[in-house]
């Protein structure tokens, strides 16, 4: 049975974390299964969303391979830990919108992986959690970056320092999730999400989602001037004048796949 298994259908591509006998544990062959699917994907044409989950009933993933971190030497542990943070930065940089449906446990590099894509939705009985200093590690994957941007030192600290997990509403209530839905609601409504990302401007959502990523490394001044410049390349696109023209003549856009 593969590590990850990659489903493609109507221009989504469910990416299934595949190792549900130890809660989907990232070790360094589902890492680089990973990344060998994010290559593939991101120069599909085919595909528009990218959606990552987990097999089985009780994790989305559940961290890095404990199993096979306890006697990594730390050079090895720094290969490991690049590994991660350059799989999570390509996933990052596809021009595709990725979704984190959690459908359990997103644990440690769990809450990483999915931190790395642009929305995040949970089941009610998922659990968000930083459990790194509990082994007597720092996050290794970008947590420590991520989790600090998205939802405020404060709350970020709370979560790396006490390493408790929490409770999907109170992931939504801090804005490490976007919506949380009935578990076996969950998938249905990530589906119906991704349908109408299908829907919008390719260009224009590969330009939001860098814009959003990029500008919130920069100050104010500069991130406006690149999205000045987004905005501004745009117009050069045929889908610019497909999305006005369909406006104005009353019809849904054909947006052209390159
Ligand atoms: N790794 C390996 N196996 C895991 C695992 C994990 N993270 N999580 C669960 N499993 C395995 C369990 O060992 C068990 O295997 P068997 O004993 O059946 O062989 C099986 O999955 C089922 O788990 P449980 O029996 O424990 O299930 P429960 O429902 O009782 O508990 C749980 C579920 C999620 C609360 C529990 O499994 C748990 O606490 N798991 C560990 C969660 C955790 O601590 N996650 C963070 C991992 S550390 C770095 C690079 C990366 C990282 C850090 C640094 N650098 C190189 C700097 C990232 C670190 C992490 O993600």
């Amino acid at each position: 049975m593969a590590l990850i298994e990659t489903h493609i259908e109507n221009r989504v591509a469910t990416i299934t974390f595949n190792r549900p006998e130890a809660l989907n544990a990232l070790s360094r062959e589902v890492i680089a299964a990973f990344r060998e699917a994010i290559r593939t994907l991101r120069q599909d044409r085919n595909v528009s969303v990218v959606v990552l989950t987990g097999a089985g009933e009780k994790a989305f993933i559940a961290g890095a391979d404990i199993k096979g971190m306890a006697e990594l030497t730390p050079i090895q542990a720094a290969a490991f830990a690049a590994e991660g943070q350059d799989a999570l930065f390509e996933l990052e940089r596809m021009p595709q919108v990725s979704i984190a449906a959690v459908n359990g446990f997103a644990l440690g590099g769990g809450c990483e992986f999915a931190m790395a894509c642009d929305l995040i939705y949970a089941a009610d009985v998922a659990k968000f959690g930083q459990p790194e200093v509990n082994l007597g590690i720092p996050a290794g994957f970008g947590g420590t970056q991520r989790l600090t941007r998205l939802v405020g030192p404060m709350k970020a600290r709370e979560m790396l320092l006490l390493g408790k997990p929490i409770t999907a509403e109170k992931a939504e209530a801090i804005g490490l999730c976007a919506a949380v839905f009935p578990k076996d609601q969950l998938m249905a409504q990530v589906r119906a999400i991704a349908g109408e990302l299908v829907e919008k401007g390719p260009e224009a959502l590969a330009k939001t989602k860098a814009l959003i990523r990029e500008g919130m490394d920069l100050d104010l001044g500069r991130a406006i001037a690149l999205e000045r410049e987004s905005f501004a390349v745009c117009f050069s696109s045929p889908n610019q004048k497909e999305g006005m023209a369909a406006f104005l003549e009353k019809r849904k856009p054909n947006w052209e796949r390159t």
